[in-house]
């Protein structure tokens, strides 16, 4: 077994050494506490949802007993003060994301919702029939479904860029797709079946060149590594707050000034306007005019909660751990017999998706929950990537930056266990 207590890593600026002690982290935590079945609970599933540390608990609970209540609406003082810390959330997430302008961040409830905001505002406005936009082979199912409605709509046509059967990312396919038709590349940045880190810098550049945009699923990306949307010059980039340690019903569309602009609302409702008669309604600038309604106060606030912890310990050193309980797991799993790791691209986050002969992926689940282990088993919403690996399900093992090596040890002797009982 490694060892597992205490590693140091560059921090993000690059400039001393920060140290990144698991076990200590772990205690932010409270839930990992908590015995499953007898057992004490091994917590693999991150990349469905994280879980969350005491200071984004506390942040909410703060925010609820002391400045709860609505936002942008009150002249009171508690309405003040909570538009201040919502505004201020918003702040942490632009400095999180490096975004020009706090006015980049649409607060929406999630990845799914930021993708179909783009497709019913961006691609109902600009994209008509025989436009072109290029997914992947590696897109979870919101990146694809919204994409679909709009071809229902409008006519446009899907092109689907390909994947080796390694699950890498084949930059050369993907740039002979790109035509003069093109006006939009939605691509993910890490997939969430197979951890696959896509060559997103490249992608934008030859999408640029084509003269498409481009938007980035940011979702299984941001929890495992830093974002730069001005260094990436991405048009679109979409995140979950709940993978990311934040709360659920939360999560951020960034998408360039300029090109928020342009675009028609998403939904009406209050906050989202200037003036309303029964002629004729107009619109706040972005980003309030796609957030209609009373917002998630209390979660925005949790996410920016989120995004400090995250800041605090050092994006680079969570990284470093994760990269190096991913070079463990798929060590430890590939010599299991039987076993067959589903994803062995070059360049992954921490994730590690596999399958064992004679062995459905649901009962692996259910026998790892038997041991306290937490791992997700299906098609991980990404069916037609299932369907080009041949596969009708995997088991997945997502670690996140509390997991340990003792946690891969467990992984891999009930493993063996799975083995035994069907052999
Ligand atoms: N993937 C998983 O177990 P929401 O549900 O809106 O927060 O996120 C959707 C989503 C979009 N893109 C990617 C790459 C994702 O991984 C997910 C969510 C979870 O893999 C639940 S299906």
């Amino acid at each position: 077994m490694l060892a597992s207590t205490s590693r140091t890593a560059m921090n993000d600026e690059g400039r001393h050494s920060v140290s990144f002690d698991v076990h200590r982290v772990r205690e932010d935590f409270p839930i990992l506490k908590r015995r499953i079945r007898g057992r004490p609970l091994v917590y693999l599933d991150s990349a469905a949802s994280a879980q969350k540390p005491k200071a984004v608990l506390d942040a909410m609970q703060v925010a609820q007993e002391t400045i709860y209540a609505n936002v942008h609406r009150g002249v009171h003082t508690l309405s003040q003060e909570a538009t201040d810390a919502f505004e201020a959330a918003r702040e942490k997430l632009r400095a999180f994301i490096n975004a020009a302008s706090a006015d980049e961040i649409i607060f929406v409830r999630g990845a799914t919702e930021d993708i179909n905001l783009v497709a019913a505002t961006y691609g109902r406005k600009f994209l008509s029939a025989g436009d072109e936009i290029i997914l992947s082979e590696l897109e979870h199912h919101s990146n694809i479904v919204p994409w679909q409605l709009l071809q229902t709509e409008k006519g446009i046509v899907i092109k689907v860029a390909p994947i080796d059967d390694d699950g890498n990312f084949l930059l050369p396919a993907f740039e002979k797709l790109l035509s003069p038709r093109t006006r939009l590349v939605a691509i993910t940045h890490v997939s969430n079946a197979l951890g696959t880190v896509t060559p997103v810098r490249a992608i934008i550049e030859a999408a640029h060149r084509a003269g498409a945009k481009v938007l980035l699923d940011g979702c299984q990306a941001v929890p495992h590594m830093a974002v730069d949307m001005q260094a990436l010059d991405v048009d679109f980039y979409a995140f979950s707050g709940h993978k990311m340690y934040g709360p659920t019903g939360i999560g951020v569309l960034y998408g360039k000034k300029e090109l928020l602009a342009t675009m028609p609302p998403y939904q009406g409702g209050g906050e989202m306007i200037s003036t309303v008669t029964f002629a004729k309604s107009t619109f706040k600038e972005p980003p309030h005019r796609f957030e209609a309604g009373t917002p998630a106060i209390v979660e925005a606030i949790g996410l920016g909660a989120a995004a400090d912890y995250l800041t605090a310990l050092g994006r680079e050193a969570v990284r470093a751990h994760e990269q190096a309980l991913l070079a463990y797991a798929s060590q430890r799993l590939s010599a299991l017999p039987g076993l067959q790791i589903v994803g062995r691209a070059a360049e992954k986050a921490a994730i590690v998706s596999f399958v064992m002969e004679g062995v459905h992926a649901h009962d692996i689940g259910t026998i790892l929950d038997r041991a306290g282990i937490a791992v997700r088993a299906g098609h991980h919403c990404a069916q037609p990537l299932m369907e080009r690996l041949g596969l009708a399900a995997t088991a997945r093992a997502s670690f996140g930056l509390y997991n340990t090596m003792e946690d891969v040890d467990a992984l891999a002797d009930a493993l063996k266990i799975v083995r035994e009982i069907f052999a």
